[in-house]
């Protein structure tokens, strides 16, 4: 193969990559928005949660070491409890994951960074925050304390009237945009900014696993928001979505939260098999066996475990139905995890293992994922299921599936990777040390709890009577827990002693892998963007460490003098335009702080605060926005190899398009959950619906909504043929344009006027009962969309004004356009639902 570019570079051509990927350093380091820093900072943020929620773990088996113990009273162990599920599960196993996944795919698809680096800085600060504030109400007997599922009644206003509660529901539920903000950036980087010729075939197993991470939280999380907002608003307005007097329903918590939650448990596990799937290759040096089965095996994994959630629900007393459907799936997931297990053990026999520590913690993973998935199959069981229900049998479980699937992974890929980020790898020697402890310590500590489970001692009590039989085994746990404690102890001694943080000069590819990861990085990732043709490209190119690193693939330097990336096609990534990244600034930063402050301060009820918060997040967001869409500044450049790139580009083609479409999905999942809510309540309680009987609003309120909404969508595209019309700085059509938005604005809002009015004038209150509640509800939702819209009209105005919006540079103009179509669709469906369904019922 000819290579792209000639030798030799010139001498300035690296000078001038270092200097544009430069980044800040002392305290500006908040600035920062490269991958490497936030990644770093995001991986060890994780960390530093685990530990947290490690220490309320100790607590806890320190408390039941022994019958009776009084060290921990009833009111705290429920805090403790609590956090450490709550913590463990939201603040550490979902960002650690995306944080690793920040920090390790631009260079594993040789992209100089992912597509919205301030995105992931924006993400990953708001977790900082947020995350440390909610850790802390812990020390002013704040925390919640409802159970990391938070289930009402018992997290109802009634029982729970304190704000430990509202600290779970805001906090949660705003850390989970962040989570979805990290989700949709890798989607869009996976699909987007991979190496030229890397098509889906060849993309390294851990992308693909990334991929289906991100899109299972893009369609799981906005149940769980959906679910907080319900109960935060019955919490704070009395509006009675969970209250069985009112025809509401505890359990259409549940149902939204299992929807989200079963899933929860691959979005954990799923990106640690992707991470096993690439150590064993390395340890066992040959390529995996099975691809592309792997890979069924994920993406099967991701749509199965949409289709279980019930399985948590078993003892609520649901249809004979629903168990054997229910319970028959959860079985039927086992077939792709198992798959995947025998692709790994194939992939060992097949080639030569050595047994470093990364190879120990991957088979220590096996075992223990095994047992853990065993005690899966016999509570998908309903008969067993009733028996064990709420058992520590459960207890057991979880941790064999959790802490198996994936804190060993994780240890793994923290011995396996941290070569990449230190001038030293962690010590062989010390690593089989921390092994044994953890694995030893595990079973130590969690096998007996099955028995303990078995013998009948409940879940979540914070002592127990002596001589039930119990009591050997709980001190047994308690011994196994710091054993495991000791071994985090000697891992934290370990990377003391050996880790030296550089990016530059790293201890390099020392298992020899054959992962893009591993070429030679700085900055800027790899100096030159090679053509993959393998799955394994340093395995099959010996020289292609060496040739990347003279500058002999593509983009040897900067084209525009600015960070760009490459983007490429979607399914065989060929190369379709540069794009420009942006540099460090305060924007993402101040931005993340004011978000996490709005909603902690909403929790303590300081509104005034609160929204000035709000509104200085919202003016940074804007402020980088603006920004963000230069526009066809740059005529098009070579990448070497005699290929000439655009450096902007619009429409569907656009990365921004994309980030958008997925938004959207979010959106439209939150919407049809609240659907599903709807009709969910319906059956429930139909009699405090409306009936044939009843007075309902006249119809001819939907119906002109119904036409204003269609009428703004006309609007819209006829704006976006104007707009198509006009260039920078002219006058005619801009006019045309600004009108046309105002226009279509008017007839948004003057739509969502009228069927809000239309319901108040029926008498229909939000209080009275769940019908009320969730039809003011789902106006609500739609309400927070008009209000965007509004902001985003008279953004896209202000850009008209400034002339930075024209036929050329409309990528602005576009997005706003997705949304709009968007908000109207779900404004006719809503107005259908919620018109034809009780006439059509009663
Ligand atoms: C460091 C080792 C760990 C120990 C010693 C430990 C110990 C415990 C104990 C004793 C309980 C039961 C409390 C009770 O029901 O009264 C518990 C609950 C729980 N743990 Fe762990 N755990 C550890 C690690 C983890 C990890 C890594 C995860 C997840 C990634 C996790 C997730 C949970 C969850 C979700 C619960 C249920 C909380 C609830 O009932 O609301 N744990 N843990
Ligand atoms: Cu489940």
């Amino acid at each position: 193969m000819t290579l792209p570019n000639a030798l030799p570079r010139p001498p300035e051509e690296l000078a001038a990559l270092k200097a544009v990927w430069q980044e800040p350093s002392g305290w500006k380091i908040v600035t920062a928005v490269n991958n490497t820093y936030v990644g770093l900072m995001y991986v060890a943020t994780a960390f530093v949660i685990f530990l947290g929620a490690g220490v309320l773990a100790l607590l806890m088996r320190v408390q039941l070491a022994v019958p009776e113990n009084t060290l921990l009273d009833q009111a705290t162990y429920n805090q403790l409890f609590t956090m450490h599920g709550t913590v463990m599960m939201f603040l550490f196993a979902v960002p650690v994951v995306e944080a690793i996944g920040v920090l390790l795919l631009p260079n594993m698809l040789a992209a100089r960074d992912l597509p919205f680096p301030r995105l992931s800085a924006y993400a990953f600060w708001a977790y900082f925050v947020g995350g440390i504030v909610f850790f802390c109400t812990l020390f002013f007997g704040q925390a919640p304390d409802g159970g990391w599922f938070m289930n009402p009644p018992l997290t109802s206003y009634t029982y729970s009237p304190g704000a430990n509660a509202d600290w779970w529901l805001l906090g949660i539920g705003f850390i989970e945009i962040s989570a979805i903000a990290g989700a949709i950036e890798i989607v869009v980087g996976i699909l987007r900014t991979r190496a030229p010729g890397m098509s889906l075939d060849k993309l390294p197993i851990y992308a693909w696993a990334m991929l289906v991470f991100a899109g299972m939280i893009i369609f799981a999380f906005p149940a769980v928001i959906l679910a907080t907002m319900l109960l935060e608003v019955e919490r704070a307005f009395q509006w009675p979505f969970f209250i069985a007097e009112k025809g509401g329903d505890p359990l259409l918590w549940q149902h939204l939260f299992w929807f989200f939650g079963h899933p929860e448990v691959y979005i954990i596990f799923l990106p640690a098999a992707g991470m096993v799937s690439l150590i064993v290759p390395t340890m066992a040096r040959t390529p995996l066996i099975g691809y592309r089965l792997v890979v069924l095996a994920l993406v099967g994994t991701g749509f199965l475990s949409f289709g279980l959630w019930v399985h948590h629900m078993f003892a609520t007393g649901i249809p004979q139905l629903s168990l054997s459907f229910f319970s028959a799936a959860s079985m039927a997931v086992t077939i792709p995890s198992g798959i995947q297990i025998f692709a790994w053990i194939a992939t060992m026999a097949a080639g030569r293992m050595q047994f470093k520590t990364p190879a120990l913690f991957v088979l220590g993973f096996l075992a223990i994922f095994v047992v853990g998935g065993l005690t899966g199959v016999m509570t998908a069981v309903v008969p067993f299921n009733w028996q064990v229900h709420d058992t520590y049998f459960i207890v057991a479980h979880l941790h064999y599936v959790l802490f198996g699937g994936m804190v060993f992974p994780l240890f793994a890929a923290l011995y396996y990777w941290i070569p990449l980020v230190s001038r030293k790898p962690l010590s062989e020697h010390l690593g089989r040390w921390v092994f044994g402890l953890l694995f030893t310590g595990f079973n130590i500590a969690f096998f007996p709890m099955h028995i303990t489970g078995l013998a009948g001692m409940p879940r979540r009590v914070y002592t127990y009577p002596a001589d039930l039989g119990w009591d050997w085994l709980n001190l047994i746990s308690t011994i196994g827990a710091f054993m495991i404690a000791i071994g985090v102890l000697v891992f934290l001694i370990d990377v003391a002693r050996n880790l030296r943080l550089a990016v530059e000069h790293n201890a390099g590819n020392v298992f020899n892998a054959g992962t893009l990861e591993w070429l030679p990085t700085g900055h800027y990732s790899v100096r030159s963007i090679p053509t993959v043709t393998s799955r394994e490209p340093l395995w099959d190119q010996p020289n292609l460490a060496d040739e990347v690193e003279d500058g002999r693939h593509y983009l040897p330097g900067t084209a525009t003098g600015r960070r760009e990336t490459i983007i490429t096609s979607p399914v065989d990534a060929k190369p379709q335009y540069l794009l420009q990244l942006p540099g460090p600034g305060w924007a993402p930063f101040i931005a993340a702080v004011g978000t996490a402050a709005f909603f902690l301060l909403l929790t303590v009820k300081w509104i005034v605060a609160a929204a000035i918060c709000g509104g200085i997040a919202m003016v940074m967001i804007f402020r980088w926005l603006w920004a963000s869409d230069p526009g066809p500044s740059h005529p098009p450049v070579g990448i070497g190899g005699g290929i000439k790139l655009p450096v902007y580009v619009t429409g569907p083609k656009s990365h921004s398009w994309w980030a958008m479409v997925c938004l959207l999905l979010v959106a439209g999942t939150l919407f049809a959950s609240l659907l599903f809510s709807y009709l969910y309540l319906w059956t429930v309680a139909p009699e405090v619906w409306p009936s044939a009987g009843d007075a309902l609003p006249a119809l001819w309120h939907p119906l002109i909504a119904a036409g204003l909404l269609l009428a703004s969508s006309g609007v819209i595209a006829s704006a976006s043929r104007t707009l198509q019309r006009t260039v920078a700085h002219g006058l005619g059509p801009h006019w045309a344009l600004r009108i046309a938005l105002f226009v279509a604005l008017i007839l948004l809002t003057g739509a969502f006027a009228i069927e809000l009015i239309g319901q108040w004038q029926s008498g229909l209150t939000p209080t009275e009962s769940s019908y009320g509640a969730i039809v003011y509800m789902a106006v609500a939702l739609q309400g927070q969309f008009v209000v965007v819209l509004v902001i985003m009209g008279l953004y896209t105005v202000a850009r008209s004004l400034r002339g930075l919006l024209d036929g050329r540079r409309r990528a602005t103009f576009d997005n706003t356009m997705l949304l709009w179509h968007y908000t109207v669709a779900q404004g006719l469906i809503m107005l259908a639902v919620l018109h034809g369904f009780p006439r059509l019922a009663g």
